[in-house]
């Protein structure tokens, strides 16, 4: 086990299947807001995993979760963040998360006192947790959670393989983004062993979508803008958006593709603010040389060098007038 910069350790695959299984306590199971496909998938992975092996562990904290993900075994057993009581031997472990400033606000207090375990693959992760699993090269964290699971020789369910299944498909596009292995799609190959239904899951993820979900988009095509010979676009949606089509609860994830989708955009954000009280979101896709991550770190965001976010206090027209004006002075 190597020792990180600030005295926290790095592990392999099998240290951390290893320190999990050693662990005697409950292990509490979170990742980012919001989550997404490989962020719940590696959450109730692991989550499973581990009490298939006979430990303690619970999942907390993923919300909310759109209806694309109701296949998933397991959905039924998570604590919201709310109804979550800590107990004297409990310890957290947090998947597919950089950042402690992204997990649930209720969780973040006790996560800057306990976390101790943390697998993930954003390049910017900060080294928050005790023990590490971080590999910025791998696809999606659900593959990082299924080397642990296999290296702890602990049991995979279909339940397991369809929650990992999930974080890899949608982390790596349906096996095409550039991200996408030799391990990739043999590990896929394995999930499949299990009796994955890859259809099905196809079916809720990608081609169903709410009305609602459908009349906000249309909103966000009328506030789409190019900027610097169509290189920038940049789309965004406020507070009475939301409110309009039924509320702060809709879905809008990925809607930042719509700007990416446009021929010629080499930088695609998405700003959005769905609640008042909350501060104003910034979703970026970019396309070589661009860094994603890197122009997100300006405003304290991070991710991926294609993708990245970053969230900013103010509102929706300010933020938005700012970040044009930033990616104005980057685009060559
Ligand atoms: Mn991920």
């Amino acid at each position: 086990m190597e020792k990180t910069e600030t005295g926290d350790f790095s592990a392999t695959p099998a240290e951390m299947a290893h320190a999990l299984l050693q662990f005697d306590g409950r292990l509490v199971i979170t990742s980012h807001v919001r989550p997404d496909g490989d962020a719940v998938g590696s959450a109730l992975g692991l989550c499973m995993a581990l009490q298939a092996a006979g430990r303690k562990a619970v999942c907390v904290g993923l919300e909310p979760l759109g209806q694309e993900f109701d296949y998933l075994e397991g959905l039924a057993e998570i604590i919201p963040a709310d109804k979550y009581v800590p107990q004297e031997d409990d310890a957290m472990a947090i998947v597919d998360c950089g950042e402690l400033s992204r997990i649930n606000q209720k969780l973040r207090e006790f996560a800057q006192q306990s976390a101790l375990f943390c697998i993930d693959h954003h390049k910017s992760n900060s080294g928050f947790a005790k023990m590490q699993l971080i590999d910025s090269e791998a696809s999606s964290t659900a593959e990082l959670v299924y080397l642990v699971i296999k290296e702890g020789a602990m049991p995979i369910t279909r339940g397991i393989a369809e929650a990992l299944w999930t974080g890899l498909v949608t982390d790596t596009g349906r096996f095409a983004y550039s991200n996408t292995s030799a391990d990739s799609l043999r590990h896929g190959s394995e999930f499949l062993k299990y009796g994955v239904r890859t259809m099905l899951i196809n079916d809720m993820i990608y081609e169903q979508v709410e009305l609602s979900r459908l009349s906000l988009m249309q909103t966000l095509i009328t506030s789409l803008t190019l900027a610097k010979d169509g290189k920038i676009c940049i789309v965004s949606l406020g507070p009475q958006d939301y409110a309009a089509v039924g509320g702060d609860a809709i879905d809008s994830d990925n809607f930042v593709n719509v700007a990416r989708n446009v021929v010629g955009v080499q930088i695609a954000v998405f700003i959005w603010q769905d609640n008042e009280n909350e501060p104003v979101h910034v979703s970026m896709r970019t396309r070589p040389p661009y860094d994603a991550a890197s122009i997100c770190s300006e405003w304290g965001g991070g991710g991926h060098a294609g993708a990245a976010g970053a969230s900013v206090d103010g509102d929706v027209p300010s933020v938005r007038k700012m970040v044009q004006e930033h990616l104005k002075k980057i685009i060559r």
